[in-house]
């Protein structure tokens, strides 16, 4: 033993192994890594920052003082020579202040650490800005996000709008998770049957590394997600993305052949249509009865809950956050899960992969990447394109007539001078259109189209949106809303 603690091959080795080791710890502080808890990007990671450096400065101070005591100590009162020193045990008032030092001690940690958790565990607050609520789900191995107000489910990239604060309801569905973004707060427990809540604000727009942090199983490690935080503007843009259906794709493309084979093999656990009216509800009872259908067999189901894949060619990554999500991991992902992630619950019970020996894929290479372009082709459809190919021949005032029912301009404008729904009503729009502002009626509709907050109509309010329309079809509108007396 003692000849191995001196081998002086080792000593000579351990000085350089240790300051690696080092080195490599304070590295991971640097605020530059992307799951570093210095990296504050919103004021809760940087409050819970400032908490830990109140108390890693009090630790230090602790330390130096007392081991600063006993270096002293052990120097100034070293054994000189056989007499035994004059004996302090039993000493009251030392032990009192020993006692009474680090209680204040604590308690000066205990106070800003309990007004720390109350904050979070409130939820946001009002005053600083329109809330948004959100629902995240820990299934194993992958996050569910809902919006009910927005009514829409998304799996593993929660989007949120910058500096507005963000109230997350964490729940699982089956062992207990974590959930941890933290650069911008953490870390709280996600228990099945019993919520706890977490809230955050992101300063600035930017994709925020998130992980669970409750060991659930196998892929625990692989159980990653991200928060991507956008503008204001932004965020709207992916809300109303999110409800608007993509392009169909041309009979007998690639795309269609890839969307057919999905309905077959993989829609009974991936919702992929959420843009579709009640959705939102639909897919809640769905993703319960896949879940109850799970428990009933958990050996042999079928159908076990599963991310929802609106508009996948948005996605950045693919398995919950572990790899860029391209077509050539795409295609690995569906060829074989396992490849990728280990212990997928896809992959034990989707149909498709149960036929064969290794349990890969029992669909061609073709039919693999058919499926792989379809979902990377599932985008927010430009609208125009949805209502063109039914708009064509007939004058101008009869295309303009049937775009202002399929776009769902008399959603919100009557045909009656005496209704108002959302908007006025465009009876006798010709008419008053040249007085409204300084610009000519045709440019004042034109206007009225393109950039309906320029100029707000007395008595309502900035309600009015549209998807972009072309200019051609625009005219069409006009041709038609001029006629309306
Ligand atoms: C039995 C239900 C089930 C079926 C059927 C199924 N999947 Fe999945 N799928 C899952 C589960 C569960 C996950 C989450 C896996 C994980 O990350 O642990 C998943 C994940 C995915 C993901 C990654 C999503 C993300 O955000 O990371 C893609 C893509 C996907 N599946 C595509 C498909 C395709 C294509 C098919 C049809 C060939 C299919 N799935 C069939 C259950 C299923
Ligand atoms: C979601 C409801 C909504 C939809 C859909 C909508 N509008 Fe509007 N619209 C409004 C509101 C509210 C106003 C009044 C506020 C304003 O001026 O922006 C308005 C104002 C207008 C005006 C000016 C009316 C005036 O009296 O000066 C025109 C013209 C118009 N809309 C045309 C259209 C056309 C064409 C469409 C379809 C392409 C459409 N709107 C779709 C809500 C809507
Ligand atoms: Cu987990």
């Amino acid at each position: 033993m003692q000849n191995w603690l001196t081998s002086s091959k080792l000593t000579k080795l351990a000085l350089p192994v240790l300051a690696l080791a080092a080195t490599l710890f304070i590295a991971a502080c640097s605020p530059e890594h992307p799951q570093s808890t210095f990296g504050y990007a919103g004021p809760v990671a940087r409050d819970q920052g400032n908490l830990f450096l109140l108390i890693f400065w009090i630790a230090v101070a602790v330390f130096i003082i007392v081991e600063g005591g006993i270096i002293y100590i052990a120097f100034r009162y070293r054994r000189r020579d056989d007499k035994i020193p004059k004996q302090v045990h039993g000493n009251t008032k030392l032990e009192i202040t020993w006692t009474i030092i680090p209680s204040l001690v604590v308690a000066a940690i205990a106070v800003p650490t309990i007004i720390g958790i109350w904050e979070q565990q409130r939820g946001a607050p009002t005053d600083m800005g329109d809330v948004l609520e959100v629902e995240a789900i820990g299934h194993r191995w992958w996050f569910e996000f809902r919006y009910p107000n927005q009514e829409i489910v998304t799996a593993n990239e929660l989007h949120v709008p910058t500096g507005r604060p963000v109230n997350v309801k964490l729940s699982s569905q089956d062992v207990i998770h974590s959930f941890w973004v933290p650069k911008l707060a953490g870390k709280v427990d996600m228990v099945p049957l019993n919520d706890n809540l977490v809230w955050f604000i992101a300063d600035e727009p930017g994709i925020y590394d998130g992980q669970c942090a409750e060991f659930c199983g196998i892929a625990h490690a692989h159980m990653r997600f991200r928060v991507i935080a956008h503008e204001e503007d932004g965020f709207q843009e992916w809300v109303a993305g999110m409800r608007t259906p993509p392009v169909p794709f041309e009979a007998g493309s690639a795309e269609a052949q890839g969307e057919l084979l999905f309905a077959t093999n993989c829609k009974t656990c991936h919702t992929n249509d959420s843009w579709r009216q009640d959705a939102y509800s639909l897919e809640i009872q769905q993703q319960e009865s896949r879940w109850n259908t799970w428990l009933d067999d958990i050996e042999n189901s079928r159908l076990v809950s599963a991310p929802n894949l609106t508009h996948y060619s948005q996605r950045h990554f693919l398995g919950s956050g572990i790899k860029e999500n391209s077509r050539e991991n795409l295609i690995k992902w569906i060829t074989d899960p396992d490849s990728i992630k280990i212990g997928t619950a896809m992959q034990a019970h989707a149909a498709a992969y149960q036929e064969r020996e290794d349990n890969k894929i029992n669909l061609s290479n073709q039919e693999v990447e058919n499926i792989a372009d379809y979902l990377l082709a599932l985008e927010p459809g430009d609208i125009s394109q949805l209502v063109a190919p039914a708009i064509t021949g007939g004058t101008p005032e009869e295309r303009g007539e049937q775009l202002f029912v399929s776009i769902g301009c008399n959603a919100c404008h009557s045909l009656d001078a005496d209704t108002t729904i959302v908007g006025p009503s465009l009876i006798g729009i010709a008419g008053r259109a040249g007085t409204r502002t300084s610009l000519s009626a045709d440019e004042y509709l034109r206007q009225s189209i393109n950039d309906p907050g320029a100029f707000i109509v007395d008595g309502f309010t900035n309600a009015m949106v549209v998807p972009k329309i072309p200019p051609n079809q625009v005219d069409d509108l006009i041709a038609y809303i001029t006629t309306l007396e």
